[in-house]
């Protein structure tokens, strides 16, 4: 996680230096309205489902699918929200990955990437997403807070990923969507049990969002029995050489 976060300071350094916050709110989605994943997980099947090639845990993936196909069958599917991964070094994912589907569906898209600079809310609106990832180990309690302020000033949503005990300390109310991540970065064991005490930990009313290492319809019953609202889903429909197939089953 330290080697990411580091690599992402660079290239946020590379990305400032050829296109100024200026020039990214003159792009064509800049000044668009949003779409809401708060609404939508509440009215849809409450899965997130995302466009996912590689990761550092699992390798490659799928890297044979435009994400066009992929995030056109989720929509059909009934999906409250897509994810895509627009880090490339460790995922893989391409900001034109956003940019690309962003006119082909009508709902709300996740730019799933370690987020450590304002640059990066600039982005994530000119390419077109409509909420952002905050992940708790990456960032202290006042830049939570300032970054989730800006988030909205932008009219995104914001998804606080949270793991441990000591990261609710994050939570304020302004979060738009807490995700419980059963993956730890740091070593990659899964742990649903573990999601689901600290689920208990969260205020009643806030929507929850049970991530990662959802393999299995039993997994995906057993959490949504737990209560969470939405499910963030990757692997299982991405490693189907046809990730619709994944869903129907
Ligand atoms: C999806 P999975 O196990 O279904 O492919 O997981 C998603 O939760 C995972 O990609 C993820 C992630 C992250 C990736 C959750 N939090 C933070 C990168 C950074």
């Amino acid at each position: 996680l330290d080697k990411i976060i580091e690599r992402k300071k660079e290239e946020i350094g590379v990305a400032k230096s050829g296109i100024s916050v200026n020039r990214l709110k003159e792009a064509e989605f800049f000044g668009r309205k949003t779409y809401s994943l708060k609404e939508s997980v509440k009215n849809k099947n409450g899965i997130i489902a995302e466009f996912k090639r590689q990761s550092p845990s699992k390798g490659i993936i799928n890297n044979s699918i435009s994400p066009l196909h992929v995030v056109s069958a989720y929509e059909n599917f009934g999906a409250s929200g897509i994810s895509i991964l627009t880090d490339k070094d460790f995922f893989g994912g391409d900001l034109s990955d956003i940019l690309t589907v962003r006119n082909q569906i009508n709902i709300p898209i996740l730019r799933k990437d370690f987020m450590v600079d304002e640059y990066q809310f600039y982005e994530a609106k000119s390419i077109g997403a409509d909420v952002v990832l905050l992940i708790a180990s990456c960032l202290s309690t006042s830049q939570v807070q300032e970054f989730t302020e800006l988030a909205h000033d932008l009219g995104l949503e914001v998804l606080l990923e949270i793991h441990t005990e000591e990261e609710l300390k994050h939570f304020h109310s302004n979060i738009d969507l807490v995700g419980i991540n059963n993956r730890n970065l740091k070593d990659f064991k899964v742990d649903l049990q573990h999601s689901v005490q600290l689920k208990n930990l969260l205020p009643k009313d806030v929507l929850s969002v049970a991530e990662s290492g959802i393999y299995s319809l039993e997994d995906f019953t057993y959490l949504k029995e737990k209560g969470f609202d939405a499910f963030l889903m990757g692997e299982y429909f991405m490693k189907n050489p046809d990730p619709a197939k994944a869903f129907e089953e």
